[in-house]
């Protein structure tokens, strides 16, 4: 009798560790997330998959420029709804246009089904910047009064003429008319008392040094229609970090399961233009 408890544990403690070897490791740090519709998250890792579907009714601009806070950076995931966590084994390879076909292709085949719950968390850095080559430390500054400030402002001075225009080909500020006012601020670059934006982009005088009326105090003539003035746009880049919490995902039709009280599913980067 006693060798047949001996015997019965031994073999519970062998399907025990044989069970461990099954639990995959779930690393997918080195995969960087790839992004369908509105909206589902993915990383591929050869056959696996490991996926965030977030149901919501927000466009992609309005859910990626989100400011978050703690009123709006939690989501709940489940195994069913429209908020869901899971992993996936294929029997082959997986692409990218699995996730991201209405249709998804025939192959490969999911070997391995595991769904579960967490608590995702996101936070989001953000940076609007018009890339016009020039810093712009006040955040408040805004030189043509348009109500776009300076540094999502890609012509600061309301001139018609781009701000990376006027700067010089190492992207150094100019001032034409050495007045201490740098061109890309100056509504009147030339100082001949006839505004840029009320000059022509030509050189009509024929000067051999080729230079553009707007910048020539020797042509002062004022054109009878104003140029255009630049429609504005910006970059919004955002960096949107995933974290989950209080992990779980189940395998389907098995009791094995794969728990993580923190699991950092990484950054998520992209950017979108903005006209104001
Ligand atoms: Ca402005
Ligand atoms: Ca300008
Ligand atoms: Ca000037
Ligand atoms: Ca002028």
């Amino acid at each position: 009798m006693k060798k047949i408890i001996v015997l019965l544990f031994t073999i519970s403690l062998l399907s025990c560790d044989d069970g461990d070897f099954n639990i995959p490791a779930l690393d997918f740090s080195q995969q960087s997330i790839n992004q369908c519709g509105n909206f589902v998250f993915f990383k591929i890792n050869s056959n696996e998959s490991l996926i965030i579907e977030l149901g919501t009714t927000e466009t992609p601009r309005e859910f990626f420029l989100a400011e978050r806070d703690a009123t709006n950076n939690h989501f709940t995931l489940s195994e069913t709804g429209t908020k869901t966590i899971s992993y996936r084994v294929f029997d082959n390879d997986v692409a990218t246009d699995y996730f991201c076909n209405n249709l998804p292709p025939a192959t490969p085949n999911v070997s391995q089904q595991w769904s579960g719950n967490a608590d995702l968390y996101l936070s989001n850095i953000i940076i609007d910047d018009d890339k016009d080559g020039v810093v712009e430390t006040d955040l408040t500054l805004d030189t043509d009064g348009d109500n776009i400030p300076n540094y999502i402002d890609n012509d600061d001075d309301g001139d018609g003429i781009l701000t990376k225009n006027e700067l010089d080909e190492d992207g150094n500020p100019l001032d034409t008319d050495g007045d201490g006012i740098y061109d890309y601020l100056d509504a009147d670059d030339d100082n001949d008392n006839v505004l840029t934006i009320n000059e022509s982009l030509l050189n009509s005088d024929n000067d051999p040094a080729n230079i553009p009326d707007y910048l020539d105090t020797n042509t002062s003539v004022t054109l009878t229609v104003p140029r255009d003035a630049i429609t504005d746009s910006y970059t919004s880049t955002y960096k949107m970090t995933f974290t989950l919490e209080n992990l779980v995902l189940n395998k389907e039709n098995s009791s094995d399961n794969i728990r993580f009280v923190t699991y950092n599913y990484g950054t998520f980067e992209g950017s979108f233009t903005i006209i104001p």
